[in-house]
């Protein structure tokens, strides 16, 4: 047998099984992609403009999986070179894998949105090629002898590889078939959603007057690829509409057992709802605003018939996930909604599709449960959920807060007039006032933008004059009722966090 064609071997088998259990990985733990198709993204999206066009036009529908496909294959003759470079050395293969990995890991960090469980199929594509390299290394180094000789036993050897490097891809094979039938599911749930169209479902139309108009701050309607994902669980529920119902029961003279189809057939409530976490640090990002449409909890309970005593709802999703929100939340005059679309589309699987809840004025660890199956009307005193148990608070209202955008903590700033500019927040209670200072100076008004309700977070901006030196910008607001937001700084645990929003500038002379 050819000794580096055998070398090149045992690499391309280790190599294909790190790709199989990667892909594997991903389909199971419904990230959305493999790295390979992360790497081939991140390629298109370096494509200069003319090559794309190019390919297009000659390749059609196929400069997708062409593209894959070379990479797949450029990938083989590194695996090759990884196994012959592993007949000298057990490191230098390792490094070769480690920066395909790193490679695969940069791939996913370029991608919107990712998040900690994105990287695993990495870790377990790497894993997989250093053990599988070793498993078949082994034996071919006693039987090519190290590194020239023929050693005695080589027959034995051989055989050992043979069978090795055969299990090995016969492995890879196997695996990468399952992760096409484990994320077929998904696949099709994807599709679905793409296909659904719902009625009463209208488009967002963002009014003219919620816009301040400076350049930086961050958009009022907040993109859906754009809004923050909080998730507890791995894996990413994929539940087809069909295999999809709500059970309303617990302290209720009626239980309620509502499929997809019949929740849809009811009549739609719509609204701007700016959904925030009570992770989220004094000006911090996890924060966003959108186009919510969805059935009234409120009418739910109501046929339901709540039985006095009751002060709770107990929400569960379907990956078991629990919150327990306030019954008077889910039964006054606010929007309090089952979700089905967020921003005039069916929501995305990761923000809980099929079905949703928003509560406007809550924080969502204790109202906005994705993907939820449950709700049983009960009394506080009698469950825990999932971040209560942790030692979050019982009752999660949203705190008033403001955060600066623009200009930037850090940023270098001709001195005179400058314009300072934001977002605030006090959800269902509304914002009154936004004031900023700088340094010591007292407060002085920002000019709001209007919004449609009081439900959403409101776009302010200021104008300070500032002379040369380092200076410190501050914000603070008001809510409708006259509360003026604390500046006693505390962390998020246990009820949200509290504090100013502060930045630092430095003026130059000019
Ligand atoms: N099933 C489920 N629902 C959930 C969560 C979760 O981990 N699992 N996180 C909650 C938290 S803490 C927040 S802040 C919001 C975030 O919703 P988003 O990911 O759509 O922004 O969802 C809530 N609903
Ligand atoms: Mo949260």
């Amino acid at each position: 047998m050819n000794t580096a064609r055998t070398w090149s071997l045992a690499g391309v088998a280790a190599g294909l099984a790190g790709l199989a259990t990667s892909y594997a990985a991903a389909m199971a733990l419904n990230v959305r992609e493999s790295p390979l198709v992360a790497v081939g993204e991140l390629a298109i999206r370096f494509t200069p403009g003319f090559v794309a066009e190019v390919a297009i036009e000659r390749l059609g529908r196929a400069d997708k999986p062409l593209l894959i496909l070379g990479i797949v294959l450029v990938l083989v003759l590194l695996f090759a070179w990884a196994g012959r470079l592993a007949r000298r050395s057990w490191w230098a293969p390792a490094v070769l894998f480690a920066a395909l990995a790193a490679a695969g890991a940069g791939a996913i960090a370029a991608q919107r949105n990712q998040q900690p469980v994105d990287f695993v199929p990495v870790a377990v594509g790497l894993v997989t090629w250093l053990v599988c390299l070793s498993l078949v290394a082994d034996p071919l180094r006693s039987f090519v002898g190290h590194p020239e000789e023929v050693a005695p036993s080589g027959g034995h050897h051989r055989r050992t590889f043979l069978i090795r490097a055969g299990l090995i891809t016969g492995a890879a094979a196997v695996v990468g078939l399952l992760g096409r039938v484990v994320g077929r599911g998904r696949r099709e749930v994807e599709q679905t959603r793409r296909l659904l169209k719902l009625t009463g479902v209208t488009a967002p139309q963002v009014p003219a007057s919620v816009r301040v108009g400076v350049e930086g701050v961050t958009p009022w309607q907040t993109h859906s690829d754009d809004f923050y994902l909080i998730h507890a669980g791995i894996s990413i529920p994929a539940i087809a509409p069909h295999d999809w119902s709500l059970r309303i029961h617990g302290m209720v003279d009626r239980e309620i057992v509502l499929s997809y189809d019949e929740l849809v057939s009811r009549q739609f409530t719509e609204a701007w709802v700016t959904l925030t976490c009570v992770s989220n640090e004094v000006g911090g990002g996890l924060v966003g605003n959108a186009w919510w449409s969805g059935v009234r909890i409120a009418d739910l309970l109501a046929e339901a018939g709540v039985r006095p005593g009751a002060d709770a709802v107990k929400q569960t999703a379907h990956d078991g996930w629990t919150c327990g929100t306030p019954l008077a939340a889910l039964t006054d005059d606010r929007n309090a909604m089952l979700a089905v679309a967020m921003n005039g589309r069916p929501l995305p699987l990761d923000h809980g599709f099929p079905v949703r809840s928003i509560v406007p004025g809550l924080y969502g660890y204790v109202s906005a449960t994705k993907w939820v199956v449950d709700l049983e009307v009960t009394r506080f005193e009698d469950f825990e959920a999932f971040w209560t148990e942790k030692g979050w608070a019982e009752e999660g209202p949203i705190k008033m807060s403001s955060r600066i955008d623009v200009p930037g903590s850090g940023d270098e700033l001709p001195a005179g007039e400058t314009k300072v500019a934001g977002v605030a927040w006090a959800q269902h209670t509304g914002i009154g006032a936004v004031e900023v200072a700088v340094d010591g100076s007292p407060w002085m008004p920002a000019r709001l933008a209007r919004t449609p309700s009081i439900d959403t977070w409101v776009q302010w901006v200021a104008t300070v004059d500032l002379e040369p030196g380092d200076h410190v910008l501050r914000v603070r607001a008001v809510d409708l009722e006259g509360h003026v937001q604390t500046g006693v700084v505390a962390a998020p645990v246990p009820d949200g966090a509290t504090g100013w929003h502060e930045i630092q500038v430095s003026v130059s002379e000019e």
